[in-house]
């Protein structure tokens, strides 16, 4: 079913957002701040709106897409919100989307929070995920359009749900990320290749260390932290060999850094015999 749906925020991704809809056959009313953004949407169909105010007004869903919260604010600001939806897909944390849904709400409004899983490229595709937390019947309502964007999924009634999962995701991601370039760089450091590197060995050990979470995260639950895989002195000896071994082939061991700094002192607090999921107690203490 065609729905009127605006979108405020004409970015990489607020174009890539309204250009899926489009796609899908709603009815796209579109704004952004800088106005030539909005042109090639406009060519494919969406109606141009000269305010921020008049996109709101002219649908039932307003989707919000832009730099932080701050500017969110800055663009609903005098809007006309009573009785719309406003989902914000803007990236923030979860104070801030607690605190946008309440202003939203102050103003008539229904608020949905969204945390996008994907790069421009990829909305409209497979692969693509958008998280939502806020109003479930809101989010029902609107579901299949949404669909258009990315797979949906409900985290729950909790405003700063969807914003929560995000930062958490993009933690995993950067910690893989920081593991990766001190790899390459060792790589590189013998002038080896390494795009055979990472393809052939480290994307498949990683992808077999990434089998292990599920049971890690049992014993976080757990808190109780007893292995029979390798214990904390035994990875303390790695990561010192490995932090000599980045020194003597010429690497910052930089990113590597404060990890070993966690390990050394959870094993000085007497917990050398835990297993690694341990670590946790170190950066989140009782
Ligand atoms: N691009 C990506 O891969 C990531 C994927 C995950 C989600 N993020 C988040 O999406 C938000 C928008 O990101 P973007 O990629 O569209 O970013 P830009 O292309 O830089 O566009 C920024 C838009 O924000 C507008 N804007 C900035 N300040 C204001 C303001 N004070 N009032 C109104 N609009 C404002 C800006 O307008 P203009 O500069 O074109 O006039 C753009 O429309 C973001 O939260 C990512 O973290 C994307």
């Amino acid at each position: 079913m065609s729905e009127n749906i605006s979108i405020i925020g004409l970015g990489l991704m607020g174009s890539a957002l309204a250009g899926a809809l489009l796609d899908a056959g709603h009815r796209v009313t579109v704004w952004n701040r800088s106005a030539g953004k909005a042109d090639p949407l406009v060519a494919r169909g969406a109606v141009r709106a000269a305010t921020a105010a008049e996109a709101a007004g002219a649908s039932p869903l307003v989707i919000v897409c832009v730099l932080d919260y701050a500017a969110a604010h800055q663009a609903l600001d005098g809007a006309p919100l009573d009785g719309r939806v406003v989902l914000n897909l803007t990236n923030g944390r979860p104070a801030e989307a607690r605190r946008t849904a309440a202003w939203v709400e102050s103003q008539g409004g229904t608020y949905l929070d969204g945390g996008i899983m994907a790069v421009p490229q990829m909305i409209g595709q497979p692969g693509a995920l958008i998280l939502y937390s806020g109003s479930r019947a809101a989010f029902e309502r609107h579901e299949q359009a949404l669909s258009a964007l990315a797979a949906p999924r409900f985290l729950g009634e909790e405003p700063g749900l969807a914003a929560l999962h995000d930062l958490a995701m993009l933690t995993g991601m950067y910690g893989q990320i920081g593991g990766f370039l001190q790899a390459a760089a060792l790589v590189r450091s013998e002038g080896l290749p390494v795009a055979e590197f990472t393809e052939e060995l480290l994307v498949p050990w990683l992808h077999a260390m990434a089998a292990l979470l599920p049971r890690w995260a049992e014993e976080i639950e757990a808190r109780d932290y007893a292995t029979d895989v390798s214990n904390l002195e035994i990875n303390q000896v790695g990561l010192e060999n490995l932090v000599t071994a980045f020194e003597e082939q010429g690497v910052k061991p930089d990113l590597f850094l404060p990890m070993k700094a966690i390990l050394d002192a959870r094993v000085a607090g007497g917990h050398g015999a835990e297993g690694l999921p341990g670590l946790i107690e170190e950066i989140q203490p009782r």
